[in-house]
């Protein structure tokens, strides 16, 4: 066994450990102690997963004297071998932050004061009945929720809203994660659920990264590609990113398409792919419908229109699909820069398609994540806190809605299911207008990540909107909020939650939340009790009161879903590694993939959707659905390529995309008060390309500003290799920050339009068009931007970001 002391802030990615196609992924167990502690001063370890992305990794939570005092991974887990990241060996710190909220606070005027429970719970009751019993009812309540609580919290959530209230308006900000990942699979499968599983990474001969900047967003996730690629036989690489970054700088072939362009760019591949007779055509034969038609629509995307399209070298086009048609495992991944960008879902179904014409699905290596982002996004979307009826459920099937009916003991017409439930962008345009009356905002940050801030501002300020506001901070919007509900979280309150491919992780209660902070399944609980809400024989609609009774509700919601969690228990969660789904009493161990007999779920009468037309998102009906008897084979989707609703001009020549550093977590309640991350990327920047920023007279750590037809920001350049013509800034920069008085909107979501997906409703976040000029010079002093990952710089004197002996982190290798 070898232990090392590592800065994991100099290299977020800790040591290689390689190993060869087809032999396990070595364990390295990673920890971080503060003040020097080891591990005999710990009281004691809780069983946990990182909630600071979706990967899922599990990791214990060290204890000493009631506080957390560090973490270490679990070596037994399928998903990390102990490996973690550096969000999650040092972020947990923000848990002890001496600015958590300890109290209710409620509106008085202009000023938010502290209260007691009671107090802040009977506003919202009071408020809730009133508008329940006036003309309108259930359509005045809207319900904002998370990618970050627990399960059993959205699962209970959404009874309170589907059954209780009877409103269609709840959504989550899954809706701006992975509203898309939802859609796509839906889609192309039938319904939600990843196909593959991370041991594909141990298996495949390429891998190809679709606007996916894994190394800084799934960390860990990277270290196991990283050490394939360090091994005998690695996988070829392929990325598709308009900047330069720690994947695009590694990949075989890097596409740095124009964003916004993704989709002319995947028909250009499926094109090369099917000409050049690459086509798995049994496969096809069997499993898929709609081929004849996908060919007729990408046959208009040759090599040459598709460089013009999306401003890549043709030769770099054929590059890629030969590395894509002759690689026997291809494991693909997806995320934002398809999700937030032009035409999301069928740019997203176009890497099915891909996987589908190949054959690529359901064995070793042959794997396709349609990724997650937040930690328990895939909960939201299964228990139906966003805008999905829970166990994967069709709002348009009525059997379906018979058996939530049933399962709830309440009248089917109380379901909303007349219509599909309302996404978020709707939700925030009713409170603009005034129909939705009590907007319920948890655990997410709208005022600094929904896209056009002024205008959020604007629609929660309004005083005839009531506004609630449960959260950790007091946060940007949580200053906007009538009444502030101070909730315990991660660590002071026991749940589960679901990674990416599918891994289920028990997350144990550590330490006592601070001051009167309750976990949010207290509060919901509290919520429905005191809103008396009754089944059809009037015992109480939601007979649970504590995290494990919730869990073991929704296993029988989820029972013949293909979410099926009906052989998971708290007990089986506890010790060894987490459990993925479907798991079942007669299948225990849980499902390594889906669809390995190539049977896919979109059978009428078990489908998720009855699907879109992807290129206007108009819904087809049940009998437009069933007219093209699927019988369980998977969709092809065609669809031609157009241009993003904003594109530049001369006022505004540069197009804009915004996203994320390695050592932030979003709106950086959590590692803003992390001291270690904090300090890596403490201020936002503005990334130009060097070209650009000859060309406006710009050097490295000038002030410049980034003006969009809606509003202007300020911030330090940074000049890098990002895709001439293209700016980056990232998102996680609010204007309220721990250490800064200074209010200059700084927030890249000032800037961004106000457009989705027309079928997943996901926001435009990585396409706006936008004017850069300087305001003034640097004085010599770089920007605060990393030097590591997409913010490198190309000035070698910029000093590279460390951490330092205060980021003294461990990684052990070679034990078992
Ligand atoms: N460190 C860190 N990790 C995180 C998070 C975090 O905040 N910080 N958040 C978590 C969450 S919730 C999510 S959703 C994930 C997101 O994870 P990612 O999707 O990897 O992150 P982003 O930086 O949003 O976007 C990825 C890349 O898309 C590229 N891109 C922009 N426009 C386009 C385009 O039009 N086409 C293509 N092909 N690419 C484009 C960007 O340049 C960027 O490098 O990360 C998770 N992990
Ligand atoms: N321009 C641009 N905008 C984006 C994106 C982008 O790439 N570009 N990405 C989008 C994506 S993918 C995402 S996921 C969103 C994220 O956007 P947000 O969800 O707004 O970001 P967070 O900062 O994670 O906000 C979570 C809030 O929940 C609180 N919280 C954490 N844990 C708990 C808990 O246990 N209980 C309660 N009650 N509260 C808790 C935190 O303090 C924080 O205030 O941003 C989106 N916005
Ligand atoms: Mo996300």
């Amino acid at each position: 066994m070898l232990d090392r002391k590592v800065d994991r802030i100099a290299d977020p990615w800790g040591e290689r450990t390689p190993y060869a196609a087809g032999e396990p992924w070595p364990v390295r167990v990673d920890g971080y102690l503060a003040d020097g502690l080891t591990d005999d001063d710990v009281d004691g370890w809780f069983q946990s997963a990182s909630v600071l992305h979706s990967n899922g990794d599990a990791m214990d939570v060290a204890v000493k004297d009631g506080r957390i005092v560090g973490v270490r991974g679990r070596a037994v887990d399928r998903v990390n071998h102990g490996r973690l990241d550096p969000k999650d060996l040092y972020g947990w710190q923000a848990n002890h932050s001496r600015d958590r909220l300890t109290r209710p606070l409620v509106r008085d005027g202009d000023r938010l004061v502290e209260t007691d429970w009671d107090t802040a719970m009977d506003r919202i009751v009071a408020r809730s009945k009133a508008l329940l019993d006036g003309p309108g009812g259930w359509g005045h309540f809207g319900f904002y929720t998370s990618g970050q609580l627990f399960l059993e919290e959205y699962y209970t959530l959404g009874v309170i809203g589907k059954a209780g209230l009877g409103t269609p308006h709840m959504d989550g900000n899954t809706r701006l994660c992975t509203a898309t990942a939802a859609a796509a699979m839906k889609a192309s499968f039938g319904t939600d659920g990843q196909p593959g599983s991370y041991t594909d990474v141990d298996h495949c001969d390429a891998i190809a990264l679709w606007g996916h900047n894994v190394a800084e967003t799934q960390t860990v996730l990277w270290m196991r590609m990283l050490d394939r690629r360090r091994g005998p036989n690695p996988p070829a690489m392929l990325a598709v990113d308009p900047r330069s970054t720690a994947v695009t700088r590694e990949a075989d072939v890097h596409l740095a398409v124009r964003n916004g362009t993704n989709l002319a760019l995947l028909n250009g591949l499926l094109r090369e792919i099917i000409r050049r007779g690459w086509v798995d055509e049994g496969y096809v034969a069997a499993h898929t419908i709609g081929f004849d038609e996908l060919c007729a629509v990408v046959d208009g995307y040759p090599p040459a229109r598709v460089a013009d399209i999306c401003d890549v070298p043709a030769a770099d086009v054929e590059r890629a699909a030969e590395l894509l048609g002759t690689s026997r495992r291809v494991l693909s991944t997806v995320l934002q820069g398809f999700y937030q960008s032009n035409q999301a879902t069928a740019a997203s179904c176009a890497v099915n398609n891909l996987h589908l014409v190949r054959g690529m699905l359901g064995r070793p290596g042959a794997g396709l994540y349609q990724m997650n982002g937040q930690p328990t996004a895939q909960n939201t979307r299964e228990t139906g806190a966003d805008g999905d009826l829970p166990g994967l459920r069709n709002w348009d099937n009525p059997e379906h809605i018979r058996q939530l009916a049933e399962l709830w003991n309440v009248e089917p017409a109380t379901i909303p299911h007349w219509a599909p439930p309302t996404h978020a962008m709707q939700i925030f345009r009713y409170a603009e207008q005034g129909s939705i009356k009590l907007l319920w905002i948890s655990a997410t940050n709208p005022a600094v990540s929904l896209p056009d801030l002024a205008r959020i501002r604007r629609v929660l300020r309004r005083p005839e909107l009531f506004v609630v506001v449960q959260d950790l901070f007091l946060t940007e919007t949580a200053e906007l909020a009538d009444v502030v509900l101070p909730a315990a979280t991660w660590a002071e309150k026991t749940g589960t939650f679901t990674s990416v491919d599918r891994t289920v992780h028990l997350s144990e209660k550590a330490v006592e939340p601070p001051g009167e902070a309750r976990p949010d399944l207290d509060i919901f609980l509290d919520y429905a009790r005191r809103m008396d809400f009754r089944d059809r024989d009037g015992a109480p609609l939601i007979p649970w009161k504590d995290p494990e009774a919730a869990f073991e509700a929704w296993k029988a919601c989820s029972a013949g879903r293909p979410c099926d969690y009906t052989g998971i228990t708290y007990d089986r969660l506890r010790g060894g590694s987490g459990i993925q789904w479907p798991c079942t009493e007669a299948n225990p161990g849980g499902a390594e993939r889906l669809y390995t007999d190539g049977v896919f779920n979109t059978d009428p009468d078990y489908c998720e959707t009855y699907g879109h037309d992807l290129a206007t998102g108009a819904e087809f009906t049940a009998q437009e659905y069933r007219a093209r008897q699927p019988g369980g084979r998977a969709f092809l989707h065609a669809v031609d390529y157009q241009p993003s609703p904003e594109v530049t001009s001369d006022e505004y020549p540069m197009l804009l995309t915004t996203g994320r550093t390695v050592y932030q977590f979003h709106t950086r309640t959590k590692t803003g008060r992390a001291p270690q991350l904090d300090a890596a990327a403490p201020d936002a920047w503005v990334e130009l390309s060097a070209g650009d920023a000859d060309r406006l007279g710009i050097v490295e750590g000038d002030l410049v500003g980034v003006a969009s037809p809606r509003a202007a920001i300020q911030a330090r350049a940074r000049i890098g290799r990002i895709r001439p013509g293209v700016v980056f800034v990232p998102f996680h920069y609010g204007y309220f920050d721990v250490a800064l008085a200074d209010r200059t909107p700084r927030a890249a979501n000032e800037l961004t339009v106000t457009a989705w997906d027309p079928v997943s409703k996901q926001p435009i976040f990585k396409v706006a068009a936008v004017a850069v000029g300087k305001l003034a010079g640097a004085g010599g002093v770089p920007s605060p931007a990393p030097t590591v990952g997409g913010s490198a710089p190309l000035d070698p004197a910029v000093p590279p970001t460390a951490g330092g002996p205060a980021a003294a982190a461990t990684s052990r290798t070679g034990g078992h």
